[in-house]
């Protein structure tokens, strides 16, 4: 069957360019971000979970979260290709450990980086204010409500704007973790709000964003 080619020379239309982004995927402990790295990336990810023993009982609150028997203590990685109308983004997923004692590391980890997700449990609301003060001032990121069944109740997002003081131009969604759909769908609203950032179609500005936003070649 003949192809219609509308490309003026009748050659084959040049591909769209594909840009490498490196995107963070933080949130407090057991929020579900090494589950989202697995559920969405398309190499095997790399996890670095050690065991939970008993001597973390007194410091890792597991309240709503005892079926987790693992935590991360250095990094998860993984990576997706999204294709938007004008190129296609190969993000590198950086999965950070959750516990506050593994702050220092975020900053090595978000090196670079183009944008990140914040992930939320409602149960345990509190443990979000750190990483979202953490990233409102180093880069794009949407925060992201990861939905588990055990809570009593369904916060809606604008709920969750207002209880952490989520800035108005920050994307506040729900998402299941578990779910590869859903928690592709973060990503690309994060990509897109990362883009809207870097070409200046909100008022929040990265440098970050602007230069890692290179084509490859
Ligand atoms: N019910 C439910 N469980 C989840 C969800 N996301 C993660 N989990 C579970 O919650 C626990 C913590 O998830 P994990 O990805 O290890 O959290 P992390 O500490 O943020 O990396 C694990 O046992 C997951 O299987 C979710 O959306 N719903
Ligand atoms: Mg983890």
């Amino acid at each position: 069957m003949p192809v219609y080619d509308d490309s003026p020379t009748g050659q084959a239309p040049e591909p769209a360019p594909t840009v490498d982004a490196k995107i963070v995927i933080a949130g407090g402990f057991g929020v579900g971000k090494t589950t989202l790295v697995k559920s969405v990336s398309e190499i095997t990810p790399l996890t670095t979970e050690e065991t939970l023993t008993s001597a973390g009982t007194e410091v890792d609150d597991l309240a709503g979260i005892e079926a987790k028997t693992a935590t991360t203590v250095a990094m998860d990685f993984g990576r997706i290709t999204l294709t938007t109308p004008r190129r296609q983004m190969v993000l590198y997923l950086y999965g950070t450990p959750g516990q506050e004692r593994f702050l220092f590391t975020w900053d090595d980890l978000s090196y670079g980086a183009i944008g990140a997700v914040v992930l939320v449990d409602t149960r345990r609301l509190a443990d979000a204010f750190v990483p979202v003060e953490f990233f409102e001032h180093r880069m794009p990121f949407v925060v992201a409500v990861n939905e588990f069944e055990g809570a009593l109740y369904r916060y809606h997002p604008e709920e969750v704007r207002t209880a952490l003081e989520i800035p108005p131009d920050v994307p506040v969604r729900a998402c299941d973790a578990r779910d590869r759909h859903s928690a592709a769908g973060v990503l690309e609203h994060l990509l897109m709000h990362a883009l809207a950032v870097a070409e200046g179609r909100t008022h929040r500005r990265s440098l970050t964003a602007t230069t890692a936003l290179g084509a490859r070649t």
